[in-house]
């Protein structure tokens, strides 16, 4: 077992995290080592070898147990605390994603071959959902643009599609979630080459919980939350500009972009405040999320009411 965690890790939180966890692990291991692989599957295992990015805002992390407790994973329940449980179900071994449409070298790529493509690296960002509330997270990973990078787009390619794995003995039906699978999500080519764009394999140190999207999921933080989907099996570069589940299932309420904004609000609700989970009072939505500086120039020229 590898344990204790980790060079990667100076926050208080988080060393009385791994501490917890180093015991509740050497419980476990002295209960036995036939109940250990599967404590350990599909989340938990540490990653080796993460380096810091400078990817990372000052606010106070979000605890382990809040970002891996409250979760939107409509696939295994539409309440927040479901997923935790039900998307212990997701099989993420072995897994493989595939790369491509207009690409000039189509590639699937299983798990061990994406994560070697380049370090992994901590980014501390923030999250926001647009329901409302906002979370930091350690998350690792590498820039999106790496694996987009090892198929060769074609000149034709203006959009990146993304497709989560979808399978209906395990996971919820269309009917009762209420929006269509497999889930699905879109970005502009250049968005999706935005260094800031995540292609996510963990957090906390550690690979990604499955109810977080194991083992592979996007983190667009600039973006509201459904944007950054989870359990990614497809990447398909194409010319038009890809459908989306949210957009799909309500066209007048998510729009393809969905940049956070806090001057533009949801038809059903304001957009301008946030509550950070664990905190009380609300703080004000930031523009971008808090990113523009680094992403505005993207969208210059467009109007953000318009494209919402
Ligand atoms: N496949 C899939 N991806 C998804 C979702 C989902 O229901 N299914 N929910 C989205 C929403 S609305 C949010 S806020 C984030 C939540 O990510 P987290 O649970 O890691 O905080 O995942 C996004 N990705
Ligand atoms: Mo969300």
């Amino acid at each position: 077992m590898q344990i204790p965690y980790s060079q990667v890790t100076p926050q208080r939180d988080y060393l009385e995290l791994s501490r917890r966890r180093f015991i509740f692990r050497s419980m476990a291991a002295a209960a036995g080592a036939l109940v250990l692989p599967q404590l350990l599957t599909g989340s938990g295992v540490k990653l080796n070898g993460v380096v810091k990015s400078s990817y990372r805002v000052d606010d106070k992390m979000t605890p382990y147990d809040v970002v891996t407790g409250y979760n939107n994973f409509y696939e295994f329940g539409t309440s927040k605390d479901q997923p935790a449980k039900l998307a212990q179900k997701l099989q993420t071994s072995p897994w493989t994603v595939s790369i491509e449409g207009e690409v000039v070298k189509p590639r699937t790529l299983d798990l061990d071959q994406v994560m070697k493509l380049a370090p992994l690296e901590e980014r501390v960002y923030r999250h926001r959902c647009v329901e409302g509330w906002s979370i930091v997270v350690p998350w690792i990973g590498f820039s999106l643009s790496t694996i987009l990078k090892q198929v060769e787009p074609t000149s034709k390619a203006k959009y990146v599609a993304f497709q989560s794995s979808y399978d209906k003995k395990t996971m919820l039906g269309s009917f009762q979630a209420g929006i269509e699978f497999p889930y699905v999500e879109g970005l502009r080519l250049d968005e999706a080459m935005h260094p800031l764009a995540l292609l996510c394999v963990g957090l906390y140190g550690e690979s990604l919980p499955n109810q977080n999207g194991a083992p592979l999921r996007l983190v667009v933080p600039w973006k509201y939350g459904f944007k950054s989907i989870k359990s990614v099996v497809k990447i398909r570069f194409m010319e038009k500009q890809p459908p989306t589940t949210w957009n799909l299932s309500a066209p007048s309420e998510y729009g393809f972009y969905s940049n956070v904004n806090p001057e533009v609000d949801h038809p059903r609700w304001s957009q301008a405040k946030e509550r950070r989970l664990g905190e009380f009072l609300k703080r004000p939505t930031l523009k971008f999320n808090g990113y523009g500086d680094q992403v505005a120039t993207l969208y210059n020229g467009m109007d953000l009411r318009r494209y919402n």
